[in-house]
């Protein structure tokens, strides 16, 4: 099944220069960007996409840390795009991640762990790139291998 599912490269990942390696292995993949913007995350926004950690003890250092600096927000289209990119991401403790996955190989610990990809909950990739993406800002188009490659 075709979908789409919202991903983004959080401020470490940006500081350390890892977008352009993010990206590629998805490409590799064969999924489709369809939206991407570099933004940063306002106070409102992050309590918002963090909203079922709310009560959680690690929730003013998510914030804090996930408004610290520009994110490269992005939605990827593909079969099975959702859990593919969850796959792909590796577990959410970087420590737990395996090597050749995206947390696996660059993540450091729990907070700062790269990369954030929409989970598997029926839902969850809609709500996520309406909260970042206006449909303006997504591209219908067809790439050139996608009629080989499904
Ligand atoms: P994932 O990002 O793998 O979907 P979630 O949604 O459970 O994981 O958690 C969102 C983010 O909250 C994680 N990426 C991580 O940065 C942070 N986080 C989750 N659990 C903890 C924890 N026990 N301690 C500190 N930070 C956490």
């Amino acid at each position: 099944m075709t979908e789409r599912t919202f991903v983004m490269v959080k401020p470490d990942g940006v500081q350390r220069g890892l977008i352009g390696e993010i990206i590629a292995r998805f490409e590799d993949r064969g999924l489709k960007l369809v939206g991407a913007k570099l933004m940063r995350i306002d106070q409102a926004l992050a309590e918002e996409h963090y909203a079922e950690h709310t009560d959680k003890p690690f929730f003013e250092d998510l914030t804090d840390f996930i408004t610290s600096g520009p994110v490269l927000a992005m939605v990827w289209e593909g079969q099975d795009a959702i859990a593919q990119v969850r796959t792909m991401m590796g577990a959410t403790d970087p420590a737990e991640s395996a090597p050749g996955t995206i947390r696996g190989d660059f993540g450091l610990d729990m907070g700062r762990n790269v990369i954030h990809g929409s989970d598997t909950e029926p839902g969850s990739a809609e709500r996520e790139i309406e909260l970042f993406f206006d449909e303006e800002e997504l591209e219908d188009y067809e790439r050139i291998d996608e009629a080989w490659l499904y």
